[in-house]
């Protein structure tokens, strides 16, 4: 029975018939009978749900093929058969304690039991599907924040990824997008670490340790090793908490891969092999040459915020090890962390396709704003213009000119922005939509969503794979749009359109 498991390590191995009881009805357990479903195990689901929302749950797992749905407090404390037969795995949600009568009565037959985390790195390979790196997160505090820095700069670098989890999206339904990941960003409770063994991530964090869920875990030293599974099979780095040496020792006492290394991260200043801070500075001491004696720049600790709590300076350190870990650059550290804060319209990705980045940054009102999201990539296919409230941008063109691939002009009037193209990026080829130059002003929804289309059809026919198309106007918008979201919602809308139609002429042909 165990060897049979031992092979169940991707999709297409043959999961067909194993007896499988799944535990909990919930976000998890849908997820986990459905999947196992589709593998064609059979499976028998258990809960002490009985409302509504569990029924509606049991009917549409017995359409896709669970053989049985058991509702109920009752029965949910007893392991059932599945085809009359003893179960040959357990897979269990993580509300659903170790003591609970069930999974003790699997754990005494010697049934193995796994999470849904578990079961999704087994199936995380498929033929014709992208297989994910996996950059794992826990800690007592702080988890979600730094899982969703980390989905944002790996996002700017125009990765495919996306944050799952413990956050809110089951990982199983991550894992099974048709498309598949370059990386997912996975939070893990210890209620889910504690049912792993095989994850081998790029990277890894244990963000902190305090006493929390001693109930579910029986005591505070089974806690603190649940949470230390975290860095078993890293493969590239442990990322630990400098100023916590619990932390640091759970990395030491680590089965890892031949190679990974142990990265501190700190909210002071960093000693070698870490990430820290200097002078209002998030550096790196780890990833770069010559640690030994320098530190490389990562972003200004005011790029995540104006008042900057001190915890949160810790998540944007931890999270820029693991992604520097994972072969991210600093830009990416920095836009990762100004998308984050400033959220909708600022350093946005909106989609990747054949290799181009698309990204809003609406909110870039000013050459101050814009200078931000300009050095975060290159080559950069620019939408610029707009209303330039008398502002001077030759300082702007001139430090980011060997970035510009083109630029595209929307804005009524942009006549300043493009005399100092001229200037200062002479051989950067310039166009301009044909609503620009009118020098009128139309603020109407629809003329600004006809002028978006326009710039970003334009920058489709120059992009090529490589290069990011940055909407950041380095002006107000209130010439042809209604506001900076707006503007923002045009370019985006603009986007999708694009890719959708592309995508539906490639379905046709
Ligand atoms: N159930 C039983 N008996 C039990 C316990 C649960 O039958 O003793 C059944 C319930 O009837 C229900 C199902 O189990 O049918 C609920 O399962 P669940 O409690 O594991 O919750 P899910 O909906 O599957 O959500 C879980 C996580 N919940 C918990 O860990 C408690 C979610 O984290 C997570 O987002 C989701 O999986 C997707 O991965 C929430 C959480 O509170 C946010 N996490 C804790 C935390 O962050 O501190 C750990």
């Amino acid at each position: 029975m165990e060897n049979r498991l031992e092979s169940l390590t991707s999709w297409d191995a043959d999961w067909a018939g194993l007896r499988v009881v799944v535990t909990g009805i919930g976000k998890t357990g849908f997820s986990v009978a459905d999947t196992l479903a589709e593998l064609g195990a059979h499976v028998v689901v258990v809960a002490a749900a009985d409302d509504d929302e569990a029924r509606g749950n049991a009917d549409t797992l017995k359409i896709v093929g669970v053989k049985d749905v058991l509702l109920g407090e009752e029965t949910s404390t007893v392991l059932p058969l599945v085809d009359g037969r003893d179960a040959e795995l357990v897979v269990t949600s993580p509300g659903f304690r170790p003591s609970h009568p069930l999974l003790a009565a699997a754990a005494q037959a010697g049934i193995p039991i796994w999470g849904d985390v578990e079961l999704a790195w087994r199936v995380r390979t498929k033929e014709g599907r992208r297989t994910a790196e996996w950059i794992t997160i826990t800690g007592t505090n702080g988890k979600t924040t730094t899982t969703t820095m980390v989905e944002s700069m790996l996002q700017v670098a125009g990765l495919r990824a996306i944050a799952a989890g413990n956050i809110g999206t089951p990982i199983l339904d991550a894992v099974r997008d048709p498309e598949g990941w370059d990386a997912l960003a996975v939070e893990l409770s210890t209620f889910q670490l504690h049912w792993t063994q095989s994850l081998a991530p790029v990277s890894s964090v244990c963000l902190n340790l305090a006493e929390d869920h001693v109930d579910w875990h029986g005591s505070f030293e089974n806690y603190a090793a649940d949470k230390a599974k975290i860095y078993n099979n890293t493969r590239v780095a442990c990322v630990y908490n400098a100023e916590q040496i619990e932390t640091e020792r759970m990395v030491e006492g680590a089965d890892v891969q031949e190679g990974c290394r142990a990265v501190g991260f700190t909210t002071g200043i960093p000693s070698i092999s870490m990430v820290g801070v200097v002078e209002g500075l998030l550096v790196d001491r780890a990833f770069i040459a010559e640690r030994k004696d320098s530190a490389a720049e990562l972003a200004k600790v005011s790029d995540i915020g104006d008042l900057v709590p001190r915890h949160l300076v810790a998540n944007a350190a931890a999270a820029a090890a693991l992604v520097l870990a994972y072969g991210l650059k600093p830009e990416h550290v920095r836009a990762g962390l100004v998308a984050y804060h400033n959220g909708e319209h600022r350093i946005q990705p909106v989609a990747t396709a054949e290799g181009v980045l698309w990204v809003n940054d609406s909110k870039a009102t000013n050459p101050h704003a814009a200078a931000a999201s300009l050095a975060s990539f290159k080559p950069v296919i620019w939408i610029a213009g707009g209303l330039s409230k008398g502002v001077n941008y030759d300082d702007l063109v001139k430090a980011h000119a060997a970035r510009l691939k083109a630029v595209i002009l929307i804005g009524a009037d942009s006549s300043d922005l493009a005399a100092a193209l001229a200037a200062h990026a002479p051989a950067v080829q310039v166009m301009a939509t044909r609503a620009e130059g009118g020098r009128h002003a139309d603020t109407s929804a629809l003329r600004g969503d006809a002028v978006m289309a326009e710039a970003v059809a334009m920058a489709d026919s120059l992009a090529q794979d490589g290069d990011t198309v940055l909407m950041a106007p380095a002006s107000a918008s209130m010439d042809q749009f209604t506001s900076y979201a707006h503007r923002g919602e045009a370019f985006m809308d603009a986007v999708r359109e694009l890719l959708e139609s592309r995508a539906s002429a490639d379905r046709d042909s």
